[in-house]
């Protein structure tokens, strides 16, 4: 199966309480590669685009506020179904329905601080790398590459 890539970003609340190593080794220690990654505070503008599909929930405001609130880590994650796997490893989007392993199981409670996004398919991934990433990717494999693949 041909490589994927996704987007991740670790919220506001998860660069404020010092998670950002930890997403990173799961992500890393998983075998999957960095492509991109940037610290970077966004406009509300930004963040409406981001999230332009839920314009229409009441949430919406209270989203946007949250994710201007601070800096937001900004990730592009290469591998083997790296979308879905990437999801799974992000947990239910409700921290307390999140199972235990995950990185909203593990650390977030409420559903408005739940640390992490990661892209929800393959054509949502290409449209967020192309939002946040417009400069481009980075292009190398880790020498370890035949170690975690077939
Ligand atoms: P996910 O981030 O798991 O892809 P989503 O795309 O449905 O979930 O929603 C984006 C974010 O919006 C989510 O991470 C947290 C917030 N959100 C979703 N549903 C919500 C709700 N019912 N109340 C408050 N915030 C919500
Ligand atoms: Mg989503």
């Amino acid at each position: 199966m041909a490589m994927e890539q996704t987007f991740i970003m670790i919220k506001p609340d998860g660069v404020q309480r010092g998670l950002i190593g930890e997403v990173i080794g799961r992500f890393e220690k998983k075998g999957f590669y960095l492509k991109a990654m940037k610290l970077v505070n966004v406009e509300k503008s930004f963040a409406e685009k981001h999230y332009a599909d839920l314009s229409s929930k009441p949430f919406f405001g209270g989203l946007v506020e949250y994710i201007v609130s601070g800096p937001v880590v900004a990730m592009v994650w290469e591998g083997k179904q790296v979308v879905s796997t990437g999801r799974k490893i992000v947990g239910a989007t409700n921290p307390l329905a999140a199972e235990p392993g995950t990185i909203r199981g593990d650390f977030a409670v409420d559903i408005g601080r739940n640390v992490i996004h990661g892209s929800d398919s393959v054509e949502n991934a290409r449209k967020e790398i192309a939002l946040w990433f417009p400069e481009g990717i980075a292009e190398w494999r880790s020498n370890q590459h035949p170690w975690i693949y077939e």
